[in-house]
């Protein structure tokens, strides 16, 4: 009985020297130390031993018992230990490594325009001003020489919301607001960037889009402040090469009134699709501020004299990018958007 237990364990410790991996060395584990195991089936047959033989037997099989459950549990640390290791040595990072990519949001080309537009006029002593969307009709009719009934308030096509409250049509209504807040009546020099509303939506208009207006009120304002004044504004924006045509036209706040033409910036004035052939495109709208205008704003039209002019930056954009279609601007497809991230040290990602 003895030889058997021995052989027994000598056949034990071989399977458990030879067992490669964790699951092999349960099996040997099962096989012996198991309920149904070799060695636990000699502890259950012990009954059939003389009184003599059963401690002996009893304490050999407990000894023998211990000596493989502690081979199996040295050789399963050795495992875990290997694992361990081929892990640390397998998962290793390597810091040093360049990371992915990361994916950006860039400016819109219209907020990229505006903030061009203010860093030019702040550059050149103006203020930025803000106002709201929705207007009063005495500050975006009235107060611009534009009484009920002129026929003037059809030129634009304004979304009423009640008698008094209306989606303002142009940002000039904020002109106002900065004359009449100036309680001095100090001079001025400021420009309104902003969203404004007409009720026309076709393919090349949109019921929502952004202008820009400035206005100058001071001692002694000519037409050429005005004019010296755009020619700047137009060549940083568009090209220090580009000539500009002053054509007489038609505002309700202003006297005399001028459209702006510029250099077609695609043909240099040859003439082309762009253009029409006339070598010229149209880009601000312009004037000296009416003498109504001021004194309904609170300024004396025999001591102060200003200009104005507006113009939309969508168009501008589109000029500026060669965008072609201006439903491109409220799309929101950023892979149009993208192409428009400046690389400057603003937006540029450093590694
Ligand atoms: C334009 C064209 C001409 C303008 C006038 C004023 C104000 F407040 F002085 F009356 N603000 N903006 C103006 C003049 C705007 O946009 C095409």
């Amino acid at each position: 009985m003895k030889e058997q237990i021995e052989s027994m364990k000598q056949k034990a410790m071989e399977q458990i020297a030879k067992s490669e991996n964790a699951q092999a060395l349960n099996d040997v584990r099962v096989q012996y130390l198991g309920k149904k195991g070799e060695l636990t089936a000699v502890l259950r047959g012990m009954g059939a031993l003389s009184a003599e033989e059963r401690p002996i037997i009893g304490s050999l099989v407990n000894v023998v018992k211990e000596e493989l459950e502690t081979r199996i549990k040295e050789k399963e640390a050795q495992f875990a230990k290997e694992e361990l290791e081929r892990r640390l040595k397998e998962e290793k990072i390597d810091v040093t490594l360049p990371s992915s990519k990361i994916r950006r949001g860039s400016k819109h080309p219209l907020n990229r325009i505006i903030e061009e537009v203010e860093d030019l006029f702040v550059s050149m002593g103006y203020d930025v001003a803000e106002g709201p969307e929705l207007e009063t009709d005495e500050y975006c009719f009235e107060r611009l020489n534009l009484p009920k009934g002129h026929p003037a308030r059809d030129m634009q096509d304004t979304f009423y919301i009640t008698t008094e409250y209306l989606l303002r049509t142009q940002t000039s209504a904020v002109q106002a607001r900065v004359m009449m807040a100036n309680e001095e009546k100090n001079p001025i020099r400021v420009i309104v960037p902003g969203k404004t509303y007409r009720r026309d939506d076709d393919a090349t208009h949109s019921h929502q889009f952004n202008q820009v207006e400035g206005l100058v009120v001071d001692k002694n304002i000519s037409l050429a402040d005005l004019k010296g004044t755009l020619e700047v504004f137009v060549r940083k924006m568009l090209g220090e090469d580009l000539d500009l045509r002053f054509r007489p036209s038609y505002f309700p706040f202003t006297e005399p009134s001028y459209e702006v033409d510029v250099t077609c910036f695609k043909c240099k004035g040859k003439g082309c699709n762009l253009c029409k052939q006339t070598g010229w495109i149209e880009v601000l709208g312009s004037g000296i501020v009416h003498p109504n205008v001021l004194k309904m704003n609170g300024y004396d039209p025999e001591k102060y004299s200003g200009f104005a002019f507006g113009t939309g930056l969508d168009r501008l954009a589109m000029f500026k990018y060669g965008i072609t279609d201006i439903r491109l601007l409220y799309q929101n497809d950023v892979r149009f958007l993208e192409q428009f991230d400046r690389k400057d040290e603003e937006n540029e990602i450093k590694y």
